[in-house]
């Protein structure tokens, strides 16, 4: 039988990128209107073309969770700001110091550092903004308004993705045990990728059992997609990362290839997306979205 997988997961996510790059040229339009060099680096921030893996993730996940509006778009987007902001600051000289992102100039070799920092920051507002819409759109009750700012903002903060980063910098020129490592991937990269699946569970309405699912599904898939990626930083070209490759070990950073090699780091990511799409099971959900985008998050080439 032929694997539809690749080609599901390319057209999930072509959706993905069309329904959330609508809302968020909508904010950047509106931002680079009022807000002066602050609102052209915000917009120039927003429109960078990634692949929209959390969105199509968030839309996903709230499908298999029985959801139907259209207004989800807006909760990826909103995951998809977060991640925006977090890739503008790490861009920094005083974090990983790059100059290429996305195959394009990093926001402060385009507009200055001060700039780049503050408009970094001022995404995490419009994050808010643009998850508050969305539960206005898909007429949503506060109380879940609340419970999907708390996912998405523990996960991007101190708790999550801000703590997983400052563990990271500080393990730079040391090496990691792998426990170590997996706890800065579950935190740098893990976290947001986690929410974008919980998120979607939180806007379906999902029961505990799907919540549940939905919860350890992203937990595995976020890890094995930071496993998937420092394979791809030591064997992809920086025309096709369309950023820095070769950085990790540039930084002489702990990363699961210089801990298991290439070929362990990539059996890692595997059986991580294996126990991913097994955790849909018990609760029933249908997995056949979740589990094309958890192939093409250990089997993709950028
Ligand atoms: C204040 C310590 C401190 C931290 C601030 C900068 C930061 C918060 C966190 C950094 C988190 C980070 C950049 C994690 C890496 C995640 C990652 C693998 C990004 C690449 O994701 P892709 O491949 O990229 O989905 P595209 O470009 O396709 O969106």
């Amino acid at each position: 039988m032929p694997d539809v997988g690749p080609a599901l997961a390319d057209e999930l996510l072509a959706e993905a990128r069309e329904r959330t790059d609508q809302r968020l040229e909508r904010w950047a339009c509106r931002l680079e209107a009022h807000d002066g060099e602050d609102g052209r680096a915000l917009a120039y921030a927003l429109r960078s073309p990634g692949k929209r893996v959390r969105p199509a993730l968030v839309l996903a996940a709230y499908r298999a969770a029985g959801g139907l509006a259209e207004g989800i778009a807006g909760v990826a987007a909103a995951v998809e700001t977060v991640h925006t902001y977090s890739l503008v600051h790490d861009d920094l000289p005083c974090m990983d110091d790059d100059d290429l992102r996305r195959g394009r100039r990093t926001t402060h070799r385009e507009f200055g550092v001060g700039v780049a920092t503050r408009a970094g920051y001022r995404l995490v507002a419009v994050a808010a903004q643009v998850l508050a819409d969305a539960a206005r759109e898909l007429a949503l009750p506060a109380a879940t308004l609340g419970a999907m700012a708390r996912a998405l903002f523990e996960a991007g903060g101190i708790e999550g993705m801000v703590g997983g980063q400052w563990l990271d910098l500080e393990a730079e020129r040391r090496r990691l045990s792998l426990a170590d490592l997996i706890r800065v991937h579950r935190g740098k990269t893990g976290a947001l990728i986690r929410a974008s699946c919980v998120l979607g569970g939180i806007a379906a309405g999902a029961g505990p059992e799907a919540a549940k699912a939905l919860r350890v599904f992203g937990e595995e898939i976020g890890l094995a997609f930071q496993i998937a990626d420092d394979v791809l930083d030591a064997t992809a070209t920086s025309d096709q990362l369309g950023k820095t490759a070769g950085r990790d070990r540039e930084l002489a950073k702990s990363t699961y290839v210089s801990v298991l090699g290439i070929e362990g780091a990539r059996a890692d990511a595997r059986r991580h997306a294996r126990l991913a799409v097994e955790a849909l099971a018990p609760a029933g959900l249908p997995a056949e979205s979740l589990a094309a985008l958890a192939g093409y998050i250990v089997e993709r080439s950028s």
